[in-house]
């Protein structure tokens, strides 16, 4: 494995990559240009740029999260022959800039959910926290507002607010879309973009939807075992393949993250790995990465990890907020950096054990 740390690029991120590269053992970001809209073609002079500044700080750009997936892609609108051109562009600059690891998401109107971003936890920390009650009480179109009011002055991913003001009208695209034409959809985008992965050697990543089952009526696809291991077979490339994120995979307490990693031997591209502490079945925080501070087992993970040969790069996630950082919510330097210690002493003992 490679571990790495997310970074949104200088103009964005309160994290420098000089800080970045004094972590013990990270040796690359994942990062993104964070200011394109999604659909959009990136310009190959903007990643090399980039590539670049991550360079002359001593580190590497280990893949980029993400390139999001614009909603004709997802929904099967017409336009969507324009995107997905767009979007094998994209991959194709990446690839001729020497990267080779992308991870987007399927998710439909909201990126992901959360319903607080500062939840106070015992020890003065904070962090983000989802309540079951709170998102039914919801109307989905305020829910930009109840996000956008508390983020410390930065643009949260996928809560970008051009795209937010536009709420109604993503509800009303995806009218129409089920579960079962969204698996078509994404099938689509995949056969599509399967040949300029396979030139340039591009491990695609999805990652799942957080929280992992559906809601304000939203379809939701990638959420267990068995609906990726039915995204992989319906384009079975090695190219096709996953970002297993125990955070997200794990806001269901029916998904064995262990169990579904050893799955997806193979197939697994990246791995954000980072704890949830459960109050109720309805109710989760993010917890420290240290398992004992939340309910996932921590080296059972990094084990199934370690022993299906992963070898892709690893970040720590969403990290809480302690020692008075202010950053965007999750991804503070502080949290993040013990989140990757601990993660780099566990693989070190797994390999010195195996
Ligand atoms: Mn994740």
């Amino acid at each position: 494995m490679e571990m790495t740390l997310r970074w949104y690029g200088s103009e964005f991120d309160t994290v420098t990559l000089r800080q970045i590269r004094q972590i013990p053992g990270v040796k690359g970001v994942i990062t993104t240009l964070y200011d394109t809209a999604p659909g959009e073609l990136w310009k190959r002079e903007r990643i090399h740029a980039l590539k670049r500044e991550v360079e002359e700080a001593g580190l590497k750009i280990s893949g980029i999260e993400s390139v999001n997936i614009h909603d004709a892609i997802k929904t099967g609108a017409p336009e969507r022959e324009e995107y997905i051109d767009n979007y094998i562009g994209t991959l194709k600059a990446l690839g001729e800039e020497d990267i080779h690891m992308v991870c987007y998401n399927f998710m439909p109107v909201f990126d992901w959910t959360r319903t607080e971003l500062a939840r106070v936890r015992p020890d003065g920390s904070t962090v983000l926290a989802y309540t079951q009650k709170a998102v039914d009480e919801l109307d989905p179109e305020r829910m930009f507002e109840s996000i956008a009011g508390d983020t410390n002055g930065t643009v949260m991913p996928g809560w970008e607010p051009e795209r937010m003001q536009k709420v109604k009208e993503l509800f009303a695209m995806y009218k129409e879309v089920d579960d079962e034409k969204l698996f078509a959809n994404l099938k689509y985008f995949l056969e599509r973009i399967m040949p300029v992965c396979n030139e340039y050697d591009i491990n695609m990543a999805i990652h799942p939807d957080d929280p992992a089952w559906s809601v304000f009526g939203l379809p939701r696809i990638i959420i267990n075992q068995k609906n990726i291991l039915r995204m992989m077979k319906m384009v079975d490339d090695p190219h096709n393949g996953v970002t297993f994120c125990s955070g997200s995979y794990g806001t269901n307490l029916e998904n064995d993250l262990p169990g579904m990693i050893r799955a997806l031997k193979g197939r697994v591209h990246f791995a954000h790995v980072r704890n949830l502490k459960f109050n109720s079945p309805g109710d989760f925080e993010e917890a420290a990465h240290l398992s004992s501070d939340g309910s996932f087992d921590m080296y059972e993970i990094m084990l199934a990890l370690y022993e299906t040969g992963f070898s892709g790069p690893i970040r720590p996630d969403h990290g809480r907020m302690i020692w008075g950082e202010k950053a965007m919510p999750g991804y503070g330097l502080y949290d993040r950096a013990l989140g990757a210690a601990y993660l780099n002493g566990l693989w070190e003992a797994i390999e010195k054990t195996h």
